[in-house]
C-alpha cells in the first residue's frame, strides 16, 4: 500500500533505525539527515518516513507530507545558516533538488529532497 515501509528500502531502514545516519532534524513525519556523499559543505537529506519512491508519487498521495518536507529543507538551511536571510553572497542561499528518475540521477527510490549549500552553486547544474 502507498507509504508502507518497504523492507528492501535503505531509506526505510533510516527512519527505522535499523541502518545509522546522522540524524539533524526529525518530525512526525519526517527525517533530516547527513548524505553520506556530500556535494557541498552543507549537504543533508530530507524524507518522509512513509514510503513513497519519488516526489510526484508523494505529490499524489501525500501532498501535506510534501509540504513538511519542504518545510523542513527551509528549517535545515536556518539551522545551517545558508538561508538567504543569512547574507547574500556565495554560501548563502541554498538549492532543494528532487532527483526523479534513474536517467535524472536518482538512485534511491525513496522520495529524498537533497539541501544543498554552504559554497556557491553554478547554474545550469551539471
Ligand atoms: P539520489 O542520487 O538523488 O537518489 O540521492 C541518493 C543520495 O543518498 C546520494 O547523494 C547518496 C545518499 N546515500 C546513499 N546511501 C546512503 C546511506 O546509507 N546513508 C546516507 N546518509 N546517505 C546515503
Amino acid at each position: 500500500m502507498a507509504g508502507e515501509p518497504q523492507a528492501d528500502c535503505l531509506f526505510c531502514k533510516i527512519v527505522a533505525g535499523e541502518v545509522p545516519a546522522t540524524v539533524v532534524r526529525e518530525t512526525d513525519t519526517t527525517v533530516a539527515f547527513r548524505d553520506i556523499n556530500p556535494q557541498a559543505p552543507t549537504h543533508v537529506l530530507v524524507i518522509p518516513k512513509a514510503h513513497y519512491p519519488d516526489a510526484a508519487s508523494l505529490a499524489a498521495g501525500s501532498p501535506e507530507i510534501l509540504a513538511d518536507v519542504l518545510r523542513e529543507a527551509g528549517e535545515v538551511a536556518a539551522m545551517e545558516k545558508i538561508a538567504p536571510e543569512d547574507g547574500g553572497g556565495p554560501g548563502t542561499g541554498y538549492r532543494v533538488v528532487f532527483n526523479t528518475g534513474s536517467g535524472a540521477g536518482q538512485t534511491v527510490f525513496h522520495t529524498h529532497a537533497h539541501v544543498l549549500g554552504g559554497r556557491g552553486l553554478e547554474w545550469p547544474p551539471g
